[in-house]
């Protein structure tokens, strides 16, 4: 078994302690923290959500997974992170309302502060009106929505419907990402990007910032 290889099924055991050692090892090796990250971490966390979904494991199962999933990006949020890069502009980002899903939202901040973008973010179980009244006070030019339930991803609409009835849709973009989300889903709503993965967020804001 390669390291990654191991980085994942220790992750499915919801072994954060051995996550944790092993994403190091990996680092050390000079495996890219981008490989580490996709066919380490993530591939596990794909695995278990499969295995959920057959209803072959339970919730606190998922809920260990995901504290190994944390263990393994607190090592690789520094190699994910350049220093002193001058701010490429602001972001607003956060889990829609009644959703608690955070990893692939925070693993999207970490990438956008990565290429620096100032990342403002609210965290999850977010309402509309908290994602508009930070961009306005923070100056914001865009807000990110990250949503997983199918439940809580027309929380979105929410949102861009608030920014038009506001007459902030011009001046605030919105980009959208998570599991039950597409890019019609994303036209359907009026939400001005969608992206697939946190490196493809990070395409379409810099996109959107040099559009203006
Ligand atoms: Co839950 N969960 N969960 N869960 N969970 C899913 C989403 C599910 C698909 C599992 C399944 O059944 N197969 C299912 C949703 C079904 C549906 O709605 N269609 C589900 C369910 C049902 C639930 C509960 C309802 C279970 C219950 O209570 N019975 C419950 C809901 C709680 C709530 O939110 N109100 C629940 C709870 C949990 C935990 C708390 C245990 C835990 C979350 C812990 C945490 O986040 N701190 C959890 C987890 C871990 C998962 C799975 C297994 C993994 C999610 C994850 O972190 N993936 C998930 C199954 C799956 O997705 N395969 C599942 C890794 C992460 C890096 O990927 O989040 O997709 P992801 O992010 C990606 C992209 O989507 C994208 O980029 C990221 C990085 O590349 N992206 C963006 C995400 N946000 C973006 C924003 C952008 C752009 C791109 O722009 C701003």
């Amino acid at each position: 078994m390669n390291i990654l290889e191991s980085i994942s099924t220790a992750l499915r055991k919801g072994d954060d302690e051995e996550v944790a050692a092993l994403t190091q090892q990996a680092v050390d090796e000079g495996t890219a923290p981008q490989e580490i990250l996709d066919d380490g971490l993530i591939h596990g966390m794909n695995v278990i959500g499969e295995q959920f979904s057959r209803h072959e494991i339970f919730l606190p199962d998922v809920l260990l997974a995901a504290k190994a999933m944390y263990a393994g990006m607190d090592i690789l949020k520094p190699q994910l992170i350049k220093d002193k890069i001058p701010s490429r502009g602001r972001i607003v980002i956060g889990t829609v309302r009644g959703d608690l899903h955070d990893i692939g939202k925070n693993l999207v901040g970490i990438m956008l502060k990565g290429a620096g973008f100032e990342v403002i973010d609210l965290g999850k179980d977010v309402p509309a009106e908290v994602f508009i009244d930070r961009a306005v006070s923070e100056g914001a030019s865009i807000i990110g929505m990250s949503a997983l339930l199918t439940t809580t991803a027309p929380v979105m609409q929410d949102v861009t419907s608030l920014l038009k009835e506001k007459n902030l849709d011009e001046e605030i973009k919105t980009i959208i990402g998570g599991a039950p989300v597409t890019e019609k889903f994303a036209q359907e709503i009026g939400a001005d990007a969608y992206a697939f993965d946190a490196a493809k967020a990070v395409e379409c804001v810099k996109n959107m910032v040099q559009k203006g």
